[in-house]
């Protein structure tokens, strides 16, 4: 495993001396976002979680190896480039020994994570159970993903893109906490609502904290999907964003679109045509859960149990 793992100093030293730490994902920068927001976005996530005394571990593959923790110009380049996959884990073997650049979704960063010694995550939306799954079979490698992997995962809630109760159903058979933070509704991403109740809710970063060191302390392992609310003053709120849904899946089901595009496909859709509104709250949440995820890592490497 260490011949396929690189990471950066800061970042291994402040894992082995048990300082908090935050791993981020790469796929939203390459596929989820328009280049300059990507870039921009990106960097300023890093400062969130620096500037709430954390240090940020942006992940991503290139040169055959797992990267843990990005330059500012490695950010760059991976929100520039066209030739980058969007890794999952299935991806990882193949873009490793190739030698390609791979962008890491929810489940490979959580892996790869997992591999460096981190256990905590913050990203904007998890991958899940996709709308008409009864018939397409697409429910993300994040959920299998979050199953087995001890690596928690900070989100504005389940994209709203996809079947929320079908994903929380999956959720919970595969034994994953959902625990939303200071209200009893379940977010939407871009919204604060989705008309599904949380089925838990914790208040402070130091509760979520507990939990999950009692959790991995009794040795259940897997994720906790942490479900932090999108700001209401920078939401979308839940109807207006449902009507660009409904016709981002019509275009996605009209174009053929199919797999690992379809994600990538709804995100882009969506915000041309809220003229950017969906971007603003994407780059609001994602910025909101990595000072709230940053909270949380410098909790738990505060907390005795
Ligand atoms: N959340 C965002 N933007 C994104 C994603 C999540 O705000 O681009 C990415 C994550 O990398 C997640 C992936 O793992 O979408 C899910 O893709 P799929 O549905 O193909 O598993
Ligand atoms: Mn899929």
């Amino acid at each position: 495993m260490k011949n396929y793992l690189a990471i950066q100093p800061e970042v291994q030293e402040a894992i082995a001396s048990g300082k908090p730490v935050v791993a981020l994902e790469s796929t939203i920068i390459s596929h989820g976002m328009p280049w300059p927001q990507n870039v921009e976005t990106a960097i300023q996530v890093e400062e969130t979680v620096r500037a709430n005394g954390a240090i940020p571990a942006t992940i991503a593959i290139f040169n055959g190896k797992c990267r843990v923790g990005l330059r500012t110009d490695q950010l760059s380049y991976f929100g520039q480039e066209k030739n980058v996959w969007k890794v999952s884990l299935r991806d990882m073997p193949y873009v490793l020994s190739q030698n390609l650049y791979g962008a890491t979704t929810v489940a490979a960063t959580m892996r790869i994570a997992a591999m460096a010694g981190i256990n905590l995550f913050v990203t904007g939306g998890i991958g899940g159970v996709h709308r008409g799954a009864e018939h397409s079979m697409d429910i993300s490698a994040d959920l299998t993903e979050m199953g087995h992997t001890s690596v928690a995962v900070v989100s504005a809630g389940i994209k709203s893109i996809l079947d929320i109760g079908l994903t929380l159903e999956y959720l919970e058979t595969k034994g994953i906490p959902v625990v939303t933070i200071g209200q009893d509704e379940l977010p939407g991403f871009y919204s604060n609502q989705s008309n599904f109740a949380s089925p838990l809710r914790l208040d402070t970063p130091e509760q979520i904290a507990a939990l999950l060191k009692t959790k991995w302390g009794m040795g259940l392992e897997g994720s906790v999907l942490i479900a932090n609310p999108v700001p209401a003053h920078q939401q979308v709120p839940k109807d207006e964003i449902e009507v660009h849904i409904q016709q981002a899946l019509e275009a996605a089901d009209a174009q053929q679109i199919k797999g690992k595009n379809i994600t990538p496909f709804l995100l882009k859709y969506i915000a041309r045509h809220t003229q950017g509104e969906s971007l603003q709250a994407n780059i609001a949440l994602i910025k909101n859960n990595a000072a709230t995820g940053a909270k949380i890592a410098v909790a738990f490497a505060a907390k005795e149990l």
